[in-house]
């Protein structure tokens, strides 16, 4: 008998970043299997860019008011949430992040009166970052406890949610996913020329939100010393905080000519697919998200020996893990990388095949969707 087609709500915080990505990417392919999704935020998810029936928007509007200090988001969210749990009689509640996303659905719960399920998923800063914050930490294991189902997005990431939040659930491990009908190796060769990469020079991509915690200086240092012994260009994607600094170091390493700042941008994989290696040298990293779609194009990665990194990167296999803040080492492998043409191409095939084997994306959804069921089953 096929199983019944389900109403889910789905709350990510809808700006740019993986977690958005994530929820997003899972409403799609949901909704593409005949569920009935629900996006309940602030504004429109960034990758929702596709028309798709089973799909509908929920705009959560949050009103100054002179009595407020704060204009009060959580409030406004918990509300809207029960507003469309009644309305469209949805079945449960999947939501990304503890706080404020768990916290509000349990409070969308008690004010609906109905027996929602809510699944909660753990993307990392809310462990790694707020979990250290003792003003905070209680209402992330509340968040936990009284989520019906808890998941994460890696194995490190568990470990440390029971080391700092000690909640007393079980926490199951979902990795992310990439769509592969996007992510995979396109023709946009065209792109060298008009970033005025010549022939000879290789491509080094670093995407992130430029947060101190992705530690783009070491990307720059490790490329400046991959520069001297490689011709090359770097490829910069993203902004953030760190801009600013990352901008005056190019021009201290004299790489000015060398580093593309491209800013934020969509459709990554054209930019993958003209890229032979990725550097993620982040000191916190739940899972990494971009050396997950990059691999996906055929682009083996260095990243740091650091949380969820090594869970996605396999040493000497799709790429190389070095320890946090080692340059000199970033730098060695990839120069090895990058001059050995066999070694390179055996690393990118086996990225895409990690890629495939191990985060394709019906393999992903198929776990958050045994998840419903199971807990649906359970009443
Ligand atoms: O990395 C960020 O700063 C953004 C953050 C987010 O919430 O989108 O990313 C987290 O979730 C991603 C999707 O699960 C993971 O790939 C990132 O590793 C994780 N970031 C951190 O743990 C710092």
């Amino acid at each position: 008998m096929k199983a019944k087609k389900l109403k889910i709500g789905i709350t990510c915080y809808p700006t740019v970043g993986g977690s958005g990505a994530i929820a997003t990417e899972l409403g799609k392919m949901l909704a593409e299997s005949g569920h009935e999704i629900h996006f309940i935020s602030s504004s429109v998810p960034f990758r929702l860019n596709k028309m798709n029936p089973n799909i509908y928007y929920h705009q959560v509007e949050v009103n100054q008011y002179s009595v407020f200090q704060y204009p009060p988001y959580d409030i406004a969210l918990a509300s809207k949430m029960a507003e469309v749990i009644n309305r469209e009689n949805l079945d449960l509640l999947h939501v990304h992040y503890a706080i404020p996303h768990a916290v509000c659905a349990i409070l969308a719960k008690q004010m609906c009166h109905k027996d929602i399920k809510i699944v909660t998923t753990l993307h990392g800063t809310d462990i790694t970052v707020l979990g250290y914050d003792s003003s905070l930490t209680d209402a992330i294991r509340f968040g936990i406890e009284k989520s019906d189902a808890v998941t994460a997005v890696s194995h490190a990431l568990v470990a440390q949610t029971y080391d700092v939040v000690k909640p007393d659930k079980p926490i199951e491990v979902v990795y992310n996913f990439i769509d592969e009908r996007v992510y995979r190796l396109t023709d946009s060769s065209y792109l060298r020329e008009e970033f005025g990469i010549s022939a000879e020079e290789k491509v080094v991509i670093h995407v992130s939100n430029f947060r101190t915690v992705k530690r783009v200086q070491d990307v720059v240092k490790a490329f400046a010393r991959i520069s001297e012994q490689v011709p090359s260009k770097l490829l910069l994607v993203g902004d953030g905080p760190e801009m600013a600094v990352i901008c005056k170091l190019v021009n201290q390493l004299g790489l000015k000519d060398q580093v593309i700042f491209l800013g934020k941008q969509d459709n990554l994989e054209e930019l993958y697919s003209i890229s032979d290696l990725m550097l993620l040298l982040s000191e916190k990293e739940s899972f990494g998200l971009v050396a997950l779609e990059a691999m996906a194009c055929g682009v083996p990665c260095i990243g740091t020996n650091v949380g969820g990194i090594p869970e996605v990167i396999f040493d000497g296999k799709n790429g190389y893990l070095c320890p946090l803040g080692d340059i000199k080492a970033v730098a060695e492998k990839g120069i090895s990388l990058l001059s050995d043409e066999n070694l390179h191409k055996k690393f990118a095939t086996e990225a895409i095949n990690t890629a495939y084997k191990n985060f394709r994306s019906g393999l992903i959804v198929s776990q958050y969707e045994d998840i419903y069921y199971n807990l649906l089953k359970k009443g």
